[in-house]
C-alpha cells in the first residue's frame, strides 16, 4: 500500500508507536509533484527505534519498503531529541530536492565527523563515511567503483565493527541520497584504511552525478548523509582505471 502525505508541516512523531515506516509518499506523489510540505519530511522527535525504510540487515527489496521523502520545506528525515532520539534506522529510502540536508541528526545542518565518533546525542551522532579522493569509478554498464571508509566508535559497543554502509545516487544537487545502489560492509581489519568496492545498481547511472553513502550502527542509529563524491572523477572519466 502506498500512502501519500501532503500539505502539512511535517510528519512529527512525537509518540513512540509507530514503528515502521515504509512505501510513503512524503512531500510528493508518484507524479514527482510539490505537494507543499512546508517542515520535514519526517521529524524524529524524542522518539527511539524508528525504522524508516529498509529493516533487513541487507536491504535488498528496494521497491516494497522505499519511502519517497522528497521538495519537503526543510530536511528529509530530522532526527531531535539527544539521548531521547537513538536508534533510529533510515536505510534505503529515496530522499531528494528537499530545501534542506536529507538526514539531519541534532543541531540543524551538516554535524561535522568527530574524530573516533566519541559523541553522542541523537543517533549518537553516528559518524558518515569518507571517499577516498580521485578513486570513484564508473564503467559503461553503469558498475561503480570506489574507496571509502568508516569510524567505529570506541565508547558504544553497537558501533563496532562490522558497521554496514548503504551507497546511493545524490539528488541533482549533489548532497541528498536519491537512489540506493547497495551496501557493504566495513570490518575491524579493515579499520583505518579506505577499502575498494564495486556496486551494480541495475539502474542507469549518470555520468555526472555523485554518490553518497550513509552508515548505521548495530542498533539501528544511521548517520547524515556522508559528502558527496563525483561519479565519477572527472579526471577518471567513464571506464575501468
Ligand atoms: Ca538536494
Ligand atoms: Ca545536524
Ligand atoms: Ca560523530
Ligand atoms: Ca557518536
Amino acid at each position: 500500500m502506498l500512502h501519500e502525505i501532503a500539505g502539512r508541516d511535517d510528519l512529527d512523531l512525537a509518540a513512540p508507536d509507530i514503528g515502521l515506516i515504509r512505501a510513503n509518499e512524503i512531500g510528493t506523489n508518484p507524479s514527482g509533484d510539490d505537494l507543499g510540505n512546508q517542515g520535514a519530511g519526517i521529524w524524529l522527535d524524542d522518539v527511539s527505534g524508528i525504522v524508516i525504510g529498509s529493516d533487513a540487515a541487507a536491504p535488498t527489496n528496494l521497491e516494497a519498503g522505499t519511502n519517497h521523502l522528497a521538495i519537503n520545506g526543510a530536511a528529509g528525515v530530522f532526527v531531535e531529541g539527544d539521548g531521547a532520539a537513538v536508534g533510529n534506522s533510515i536505510r534505503a529510502n529515496s530522499i531528494y530536492e528537499n530545501t534542506e540536508i536529507a538526514i539531519d541528526l541534532g543541531a540543524p545542518g551538516i554535524t561535522p565527523n568527530d574524530i573516533g565518533d566519541l559523541d553522542g546525542g541523537e543517533n549518537r551522532q553516528m559518524n558518515s563515511p569518507e571517499f577516498d579522493s580521485n578513486r570513484t569509478q564508473l564503467d559503461p554498464s553503469d558498475d561503480i567503483a570506489a574507496r571509502y571508509s568508516v569510524d567505529r566508535s570506541s565508547f558504544f559497543v553497537s558501533a563496532a565493527y562490522p558497521l554496514p554502509v548503504d551507497f546511493d545516487l545524490a539528488d541533482v544537487d549533489g548532497e541528498e541520497a536519491e537512489v540506493y545502489v547497495g551496501s557493504d560492509s566495513y570490518t575491524l581489519a579493515e579499520e583505518g584504511g579506505f577499502k575498494s568496492i564495486v556496486l551494480s545498481p541495475g539502474v542507469a547511472v549518470d555520468e555526472t552525478g555523485y554518490l553518497v553513502a550513509t552508515a548505521p550502527d548495530a542498533e539501528g542509529n544511521t548517520s547524515e548523509v556522508s559528502p558527496a563524491i563525483p561519479l565519477p572523477e572527472p579526471a577518471l572519466g567513464v571506464g575501468w582505471r
